[in-house]
């Protein structure tokens, strides 16, 4: 008997762990439910843990079991191997800081050795040399192999173990691989073609909202880029240059842990950040007068999803215009979000805030009127969202936008020592 131990990666396809350790004996998969993990809000609980109960009802389908134990890794993964009398345990290596330190633990308390195979990315994270910039990062890209199938039948064995219910605040999209594969053929069918001119919609119908299936590895990235690459075209590339986004965001915070309480420019240390609380829950609340970021707030808040465009607009917002604690920003929206997850969100916030992930200048400052009427013109989402207002134009701003702004430039300007003022973004 062998364990096949799932953490982010709740699923049957595309799984090299999984079909390692089938070659090796009758298999039983596990879950640990970890309160380091689940202490978060109650949408994301409440995502994971409908994801768990799809992954044991694909492995009933299957035939086979999949345990769920409560509690610390390192107590539940040995326990599990005593109580099965396993001789090893397959799971795909974690590259999060706190993934890497849980794996260590239990390889310690485990007396069967705990196989940590690579998991299916499209760029390793752990690449020796260290990238902050994307462009260099995404050339090392080789092309990627076709995704493993999923076993038709797995070992029957006892199960073990119920997944608790959970509420969420939102609406949660249809949990399991089945879904998320589903919507995957459905995204390539009618949105690959004309993704490159559609992604940056405001309201996020040019994308495939498969983000929340890949933060909990329910699709794998390995499935997506092949099958996106396979039809070809500019859209696919363009998919995959995003889809290597998230492999970036991975490396990043493996290479640069300390990532997570710093600016990866340690320049931004110095950064006379505005404890404001007024001014965090007017942008948390959506209330800012602020077209664009109000909307944004409220359909985060409401849905749990947000298109790129309106999380770099709104992220941006908070650290440039508001000189907001970037990390009680990046955390709050981090909770908001069904794909919220560590590497992703941190690379997200440092890049919005130009605060040294890849090559964003300081003097990058969106403005949110601008880009509220090139990318929702007809005003449709916003009419949606924050429908008191007629325009994209401010109204009774808690912070006059042209001020902000060139507070913000001078204030960036004295640490990265820039001596002329440039124009402002203009889209
Ligand atoms: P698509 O356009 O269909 O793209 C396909 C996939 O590529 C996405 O599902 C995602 O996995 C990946 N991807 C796309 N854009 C990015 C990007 N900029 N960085 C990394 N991966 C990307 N994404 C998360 O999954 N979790 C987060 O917590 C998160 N926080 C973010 C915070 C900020 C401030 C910003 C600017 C972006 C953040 N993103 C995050 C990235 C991106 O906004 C979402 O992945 C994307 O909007 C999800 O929609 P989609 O699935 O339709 O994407
Ligand atoms: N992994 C686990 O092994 N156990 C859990 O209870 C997890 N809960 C999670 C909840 C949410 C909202 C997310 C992810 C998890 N994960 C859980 C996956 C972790 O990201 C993964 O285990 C990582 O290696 C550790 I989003 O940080």
């Amino acid at each position: 008997m062998v364990l096949v131990w799932h953490r982010a990666d709740l699923r049957l396809h595309d799984h090299p762990a999984l079909l390692e350790a089938l070659a090796r004996g009758p298999a039983v998969g596990l879950v640990v439910l970890d309160p380091h993990n689940l202490r978060t809000s109650p949408r994301r609980r409440a995502w994971f843990l409908e994801n768990v109960r799809a992954l044991r009802k694909a492995y009933r389908a299957r035939g086979g079991a999949l345990w769920v134990l409560e509690g610390l890794p390192w107590e539940k993964v040995p326990e599990a191997a005593r109580r099965l009398r396993a001789k090893a345990v397959y799971a795909l290596r974690s590259y999060t800081p706190y993934g890497r330190y849980r794996d260590g633990r239990v390889q310690e308390a485990l007396p069967v050795p705990l196989h940590l195979l690579p998991a299916p990315h499209l760029i390793p994270p752990d690449l020796p040399r260290a990238y902050r910039v994307y462009t260099p990062f995404a050339r090392r890209f080789q092309g990627v192999e076709a995704p493993l199938p999923a076993p038709e039948a797995l070992p029957r064995e006892e199960e073990e173990g119920e997944v608790p219910g959970a509420q969420s605040d939102v609406p949660l999209p249809e949990p399991g691989e089945e879904a998320a594969r589903g919507r995957l053929r459905a995204f390539l069918e009618a949105k690959l073609a004309s993704y490159a001119e559609e992604r940056d919609r405001l309201d996020g119908e040019g994308g495939s909202r498969l983000s929340p299936y890949f933060a909990l590895g329910v699709l794998s990235l390995r499935e997506a880029a092949f099958r996106a690459l396979a039809q070809g075209g500019e859209g696919a590339r363009k998919w995959v240059s995003e889809l290597l986004w998230r492999d970036f965001s991975y490396h990043l915070l493996h290479r640069f842990p300390w990532m997570a309480e710093r600016p990866l420019d340690r320049r931004y240390e110095a950064f006379p950040w505005r404890e404001d609380e007024e001014a965090f829950q007017a942008w948390y609340r959506g209330q800012t007068g602020v077209p664009l970021v109000d909307a944004a707030m409220r359909e985060l808040r409401a849905t749990g999803f947000l298109s790129n465009r309106a999380r770099m607009v709104a992220a941006q917002f908070a650290v440039k215009y508001l000189l907001l604690p970037w990390r009680r920003c990046e955390e709050a929206f981090r909770h908001l979000l069904l794909d919220g997850d560590r590497a992703v969100n941190l690379q997200g916030w440092q890049w919005a805030g130009g605060l040294g992930v890849d090559a964003a200048p300081y003097f990058r400052v969106f403005n949110p009127v601008l880009q509220g009427e090139k990318h929702d013109p007809e005003r449709r989402w916003l009419r949606r969202w924050a429908p008191e207002y007629p325009s994209y134009a401010p109204k009774d701003p808690v912070v006059d936008l042209e001020e902000a702004r060139r507070r913000y430039l001078e204030l960036a300007r004295g640490l990265v020592g820039q001596a002329t003022l440039p124009p402002e973004e203009a889209g």
